[in-house]
């Protein structure tokens, strides 16, 4: 079979199994996979057998993550991992985080052959929460993984007060014994192909991209108190919490839009939520990202200083949680090389160069190995939603230039040694 042929077949499995994938939700229509839950089982079963299929060793951690490993390697090799998550956001698109799952697989197939001569064992990670969606805490399972899981997040809860230990005990995991999940010291470098989430590989007509770094990113739930009362109430002894919302919503995405970072406000609830009471409390999410901690951190004290002024002037409080925090992530340079050596197998001479506003497990398992990320095109940009699609041929060019990055790194490690 040509080299064409084989890659526009690897393609469209790659293209299958991720419709495959896309039916395992908790709701019939759209994708929500959540941690924990008998669509992450049952992903992790299908995507075991498809590991199994490729001749590769499949288990699933201590903390529900699906791994792979390509045999023949000796035991206390160096480990390369490839991988991304199998986790959804709630009414998902079906290549976020997939994508990076299977175009690892096809790789690791492409190089199985090859294990015995690799100067690394090559194994595969799917990632059981990335997200973050259940429980609040994002990139669970790649945290694990790299040996910063922390013991209190069995506390933790979802929307049914259900905690994290429950759930992982209902999984069939000892949730005292997560931590035992962590690779850290045996990993050499992580590699992870993903959907830009975002416009600009579309934009500049390439399909691939090589990530120098992943944003700095911090979430915070924001409260905002007045006084609830009657819809009866003179407008000059209203304390309303919902229309602090709306000035403050409005005048964060003026100041980060101005700053040049971003800033999404995706949850808000309002108490007591009843169509004739001017509501008291008003609750809302931010995650707000940029470039470097600087940024993200500058943006965040002329948000806070404009939110103090108007609660102020209205006569609310503002109480701000900070949820998440993760500085940026920036890119290894040998591994970067490698990906843009890849992707220069590919056809395209000079490897576009970007960075991701959008996190992923590559922060994660920083902690405990050098990272780097390999970009695909995706129509309009669109993500975390049911339009977001690629082309076959794009991620054909994809397993192609991850396989080609990984044997870039074969022959450096094999030259160093
Ligand atoms: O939020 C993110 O950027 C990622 O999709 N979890
Ligand atoms: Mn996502
Ligand atoms: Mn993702």
């Amino acid at each position: 079979m040509s080299a064409i042929l084989r890659g526009a077949a690897a393609a469209e499995r790659v293209l299958a199994r991720a419709d495959e994938l896309a039916a395992l939700s908790r709701t019939s229509g759209g994708i929500d996979r959540r941690y924990l839950t008998p669509e992450h089982r049952a992903a992790n079963a299908l995507t075991a057998g498809w590991l199994a299929d490729a001749g590769l060793v499949a288990w699933q951690d201590a903390a529900g993550n699906q791994c792979g490993r390509v045999p023949g390697a000796p035991v206390d090799a160096p480990v390369v991992l490839l991988g991304s998550h199998l986790d959804s956001v709630p009414n998902a698109g079906r290549y976020d985080g997939i994508l990076g799952v299977l175009v690892a697989l096809e790789v690791a197939e492409r190089l199985r052959d090859d294990a015995t001569t690799l100067p690394f064992a090559l194994e595969i990670v799917g990632f059981a929460d990335e997200e973050g969606t259940r429980f609040g805490a994002t990139l669970l399972g790649s945290r694990a993984v790299a040996g910063t899981w922390d013991p209190a997040w069995a506390e933790l809860r979802d929307e049914n007060g259900v905690t994290l230990r429950e759930a992982a005990r209902g999984f069939g995991l000892d949730p005292d014994r997560v931590g035992e999940a962590s690779r850290a010291g045996e990993l050499v470098a992580y590699l992870e192909a993903h959907i830009e989430q975002g416009p600009r590989l579309e934009r500049a007509d390439r399909a691939l991209g090589v990530v120098t770094r992943i944003a700095a990113a911090e979430r915070r739930l924001l409260t905002l108190r007045g006084e609830t009362r009657h819809g009866a109430t003179p407008w000059d002894m209203r304390h309303d919490a919902l229309l602090g919302f709306a000035e403050a919503d409005l005048a964060i995405e003026r100041i980060v839009r101005d700053a040049g970072a971003y800033a999404t406000v995706g949850h808000v609830a309002v108490q007591p939520d009843a169509v004739n009471v001017i509501p008291g409390l008003a609750e809302f999410s931010l995650d707000l990202r940029d470039a470097t901690e600087e940024g993200r951190d500058a943006a965040w004290e002329l948000v806070h200083a404009e939110l103090v002024g108007l609660a102020d002037a209205r006569g609310l409080r503002l109480d701000v949680a900070s949820t998440h925090r993760a500085d940026a992530c920036i890119a290894d340079p040998r591994l970067r090389n490698a990906i843009a050596t890849g992707i220069a197998a590919t056809g395209d001479a000079e490897p576009m160069e970007l960075f991701s506003v959008a996190g992923h497990d590559a922060m994660a398992i920083a902690a405990a190995a050098p990272v780097a990320m390999l970009f695909v095109r995706c129509a309009g940009g669109i993500s975390h939603a049911p339009e977001e699609s690629v082309r076959a041929d794009d991620v054909a060019l994809a397993i192609d230039a991850l396989e080609a990055a990984v044997r870039d790194l074969a022959r450096g490690a094999a030259s160093a040694s």
